[in-house]
C-alpha cells in the first residue's frame, strides 16, 4: 500500500472536516449577527409557519443564512416598506410582489426542508419585512419584522 496516498486521504478528511465544521457553526447561529470585514451574517430560521430573524441590522451588506426546518419548503422575499404593511393581491392572502419590485432586495425560491442557503443583500436604512409568500404562508405567520440602521 503507498503512503503517499494515505497521507493525501488523511488531508483531504481534516479539510473537509473543517469545511463541515464551518458550515455547522454558521447554521447553528442563535440569531446574533455576526460582523465580518465586509459584512454581517445573520442567522434566518424558517419553519411551519414562522421565520426567526435578528429584529435589528446595521445598513451595507449582509448575508441572510436560511435554515429551513420545514417540513415544507420555504421560499424567502425581503421587501422594504415605509408602514410595515405590505400590498396584498385581490385573492388576500399572497403579497402583490409585482408592487414590490423596487422595494425588494432579493430572495429565494422555495427552499427544501433541511437545507441553509445564503441571500447576499445590501440594505439600506429602513424598515423591512422577510416573509413567505406560498399561498398562505404569510398569513400562517411567516413574516418577521426588520429595522436597518445606519
Ligand atoms: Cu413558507
Amino acid at each position: 500500500m503507498c503512503g503517499c496516498a494515505q497521507i493525501g486521504l488523511r488531508k483531504t478528511l481534516v479539510v473537509l472536516a473543517s469545511v463541515l465544521l464551518v458550515l455547522l457553526v454558521g447554521a447553528c447561529g442563535t440569531g446574533t449577527p455576526v460582523k465580518t470585514a465586509n459584512r454581517t451574517i445573520a442567522a434566518v430560521t424558517e419553519g411551519d409557519f414562522a421565520i426567526t430573524a435578528a429584529t435589528h441590522l446595521k445598513a451595507g451588506d449582509v448575508v441572510l443564512r436560511v435554515h429551513n426546518k420545514g417540513p415544507e419548503e420555504h421560499e424567502l422575499i425581503v421587501a422594504q416598506v415605509r408602514d410595515g404593511r405590505l400590498p396584498f393581491r385581490a385573492d388576500g392572502f399572497t403579497v402583490d410582489e409585482e408592487a414590490l419590485q423596487r422595494s425588494e432586495p432579493g430572495s429565494l425560491v422555495p427552499g427544501q426542508p433541511g437545507s441553509t442557503r445564503d441571500l447576499h443583500v445590501r440594505l439600506a436604512p429602513g424598515r423591512y419585512v422577510l416573509f413567505c409568500n406560498m399561498a398562505g404562508h404569510y398569513l400562517g405567520g411567516m413574516h418577521a419584522d426588520l429595522v436597518v440602521t445606519q
